[in-house]
């Protein structure tokens, strides 16, 4: 029998340019759009009991007022701020405000890209991270929130 879905949802948060996915640079981000890669992540959550709210926005301060949203409503948040990664101290501070656990995904392998790629805002607030395994990055990542949800309620 399936597991009983539970009240809180996963949060997958999606940041700018990713909704070009699957049209553009196959080379480097696969043929996966970002639609499939929301059904992937919601069946793959349904096996762990757990819904999925899936969201991209190419605007920052949406992406901020997400996480907020996030603190009461999230079970676990699943986050690739795209090229915010890099730059975005607000939604480091946004993060920071989280008392669930957050993994950070990347389709791409970033530190086999170009140095301004190394750095990232969320990898110090997040609990882990996975990068480079393209789509199947994300199915990883429910994997990961999924355990670190169940660890937490132990
Ligand atoms: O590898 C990842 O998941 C990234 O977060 C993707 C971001 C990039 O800025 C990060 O460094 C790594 C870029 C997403 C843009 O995606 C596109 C997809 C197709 C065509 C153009 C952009």
């Amino acid at each position: 029998m399936a597991k009983k879905s539970r009240a809180k949802a996963i949060y997958v948060l999606n940041g700018p340019n990713l909704n070009l996915l699957g049209t553009r640079e196959p080379d480097v981000y696969g043929r996966t759009t970002l639609s499939d890669i929301g059904d992937m992540t919601a069946a793959r959550a349904q096996s762990h009991g757990y819904d999925v709210v899936f969201s991209q926005s190419n605007h920052e301060g949406e992406l901020v007022e997400w996480i907020h949203e996030a603190r009461e409503a999230a079970a676990g948040i699943i986050i690739n701020a795209g090229a915010y990664t890099h730059t975005s101290i607000a939604i480091h501070d946004a993060l920071r405000a989280l008392s669930c656990p957050i993994v950070e995904v990347h389709l791409s392998n970033t530190f086999a890209r170009e140095e301004f790629r190394h750095h990232s805002y969320i990898s110090p607030v997040a609990s882990g991270v996975i990068v480079g395994f393209g789509a199947n990055s994300y199915l990883l990542a429910v994997d990961a929130v999924a355990s670190l949800i169940e660890e937490a309620a132990i």
